[in-house]
């Protein structure tokens, strides 16, 4: 079985939301196209989803300014700016994104003491979402990764799909995502190809 997790595809990460990512919103088609002509099984779709008190938002911390590095629960946190509040337009998905063909529905980051890039786990990798049970149970063999935004949530969930899905193989489709910062894109992307993640363009699925 072949699953295609689109990550965090949400209108806060795109232009004129809370956390837009450059050009952010210039995946959706590309995702769309995937979803119509990738031939997958499954398609599954993260989304960030807090609490307007979660505690990796600045406004939070009265001395902290968005994107500087502050502390959450006593480890390292880049202070956000308030983003994909539950129940907000902000966090719903871009008004463009085929939803209609989600088989499943991972949100993510409710817990105000951890913040959740992976769809997985939260980033202390203590509380698991029970996305990859999921993904077990359906017999998927490949994971196709893409969204927003691929130096955090993006990379985040490929890594930990390849530690907690040993025998799945997992690709990133880097057309098919945009990142935050130039340097973190590419340190993200090295990090994948490290640990086994392969690297592809829409084309090479689209074209199978
Ligand atoms: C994300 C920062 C904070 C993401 C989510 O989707 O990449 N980044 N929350
Ligand atoms: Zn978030």
């Amino acid at each position: 079985m072949k699953a295609l997790l689109l990550i965090d595809i949400q209108n806060g990460f795109c232009p004129g939301g809370n956390l837009a990512v450059k050009d952010g919103d210039k995946i959706v088609p590309i995702a769309n196209a995937l979803i119509d002509n990738g031939g997958y099984d499954i398609i599954v779709a993260s989304q960030d989803w807090h609490p307007a008190n979660h505690g990796s938002f600045a406004s939070q911390h009265p001395d902290k300014q968005a994107f500087e590095l502050g502390e959450l629960s006593g480890k390292p946190q880049v202070m956000w700016p308030d983003h994909c509040v539950q129940g907000t337009q902000d966090a719903e998905f871009h008004p463009d994104l085929n939803t209609d063909a989600f088989d499943y529905v991972q949100q993510k980051g409710e817990n105000p003491a951890v913040d959740s890039y992976s769809a997985f786990r939260d980033n202390d990798q203590f509380a698991t979402t029970g996305l990859s049970e999921y993904l077990e149970r359906q017999g998927v063999t490949v994971l196709d990764i893409c969204g927003l935004a691929t130096d955090y949530c993006v990379s985040f969930s490929a890594l930990d799909a390849v530690d907690m899905l040993p025998d799945v193989k997992v690709r990133f489709i880097e057309d098919a995502s945009r990142g935050i910062d130039p340097e973190g894109i590419r340190n993200a992307i090295a990090s994948m190809r490290a640990k086994g993640v392969a690297i592809v363009n829409s084309s090479d699925i689209l074209n199978d």
